[in-house]
């Protein structure tokens, strides 16, 4: 674990051999978005994109919080150019481009930055404490790390209009119904369930997990002709793990997967 041991404001653990767990650990400003924490966090996942022992990534934050979004103390009076600043877009990218899945373990807050970075995770659990919301309008702000793109096409224009132009917040509960969330537990059980998870997801092909990851994600950004026959090209590759999925099916024994 020693590439992973540099960080303070996130801390790194390997709960399960391929299953990396990331917590957000700005505890006392609510698990705020600093540059720092991002910049961590997208070395972090760099270092996971190359790394074989990892096929799932696990993100959380704390009881209280997952995190309360962009830090609001790092935006200078001109407070544009912090968002513009090139490490914090690079961060952000990174994030928003990493291939394996991420499962995000949400108690407590989850607003503004934070909530938008739910929106870049694959499966939500939550527990009954969550909270999502984002509540830039309250600082004259809009969420502009991907949230004003993403929440409509995930719950739809009124609901996202409803939650950008209030700046309300939606408990567990809602978001849940909302499609936000995958799964509501009580708070004690939202990491376990998380792990849980990302331990079956981990057992299956990395290079069947990062197709089938980009193809969803394909499902928000084309159109549907074109993610159709990108998804037909995907299905023509062949793959030693298919090879062995098939194998290991007929042969009535676990499949071993290597990635190829
Ligand atoms: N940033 C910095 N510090 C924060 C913070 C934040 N977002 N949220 C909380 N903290 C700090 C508090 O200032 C406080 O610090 P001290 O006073 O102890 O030094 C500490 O965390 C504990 O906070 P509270 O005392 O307020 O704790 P509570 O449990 O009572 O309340 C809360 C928790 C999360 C409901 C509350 O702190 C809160 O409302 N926080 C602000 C949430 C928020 O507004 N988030 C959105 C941030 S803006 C873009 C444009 C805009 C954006 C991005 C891109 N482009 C154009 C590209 C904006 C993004 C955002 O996320």
């Amino acid at each position: 674990m020693n590439k992973y041991e540099k960080y303070k404001n996130i801390l790194v653990a390997q709960p399960h051999s391929r299953v990396l767990q990331i917590t957000l650990n700005r505890s006392r400003a609510r698990n705020a978005l600093s540059k720092k924490l991002l910049a961590e966090m997208a070395d972090a996942l760099t270092i996971a994109t190359g790394d074989d022992d990892v096929r799932c990534v696990v993100v959380t934050g704390d009881h209280k919080a997952f995190s309360a979004g962009a830090d609001i103390k790092e935006m200078p009076e001109d407070g544009i150019p912090m968002f513009a600043d090139a490490e914090r877009l690079r961060a952000w990218k990174t994030i928003e481009q990493f291939r394996k899945p991420l499962i995000a373990a949400v108690n407590g807050y989850a607003l503004g930055g934070g909530c938008e970075l739910v929106l870049l995770c694959d499966i939500v659990v939550c527990g009954k404490n969550a909270q999502f919301g984002t509540p830039e309008i309250k600082i004259s702000a809009f969420p502009g790390d991907g949230g004003t793109q993403r929440l409509p096409r995930l719950i739809g224009k009124a609901r996202a209009m409803y939650m950008i132009l209030t700046g309300a917040q939606i408990n567990a509960t809602l978001a849940y119904e909302w499609g936000l969330v995958s799964e509501v537990l009580p708070s004690d059980q939202t990491i376990a369930r998380a792990l849980e998870i990302a331990k079956v997801v981990s057992e299956h092909s990395p290079i069947a997990l990062e197709m089938s990851k980009a193809e969803v994600l394909m499902s928000f950004s084309k159109p549907l002709d074109e993610s159709l026959s990108l998804e037909r090209q995907m299905l023509l590759w062949q793959t030693e793990d298919h090879d062995e999925g098939i194998a290991s099916f007929i042969e009535k024994r676990k499949p071993k997967y290597t990635g190829r």
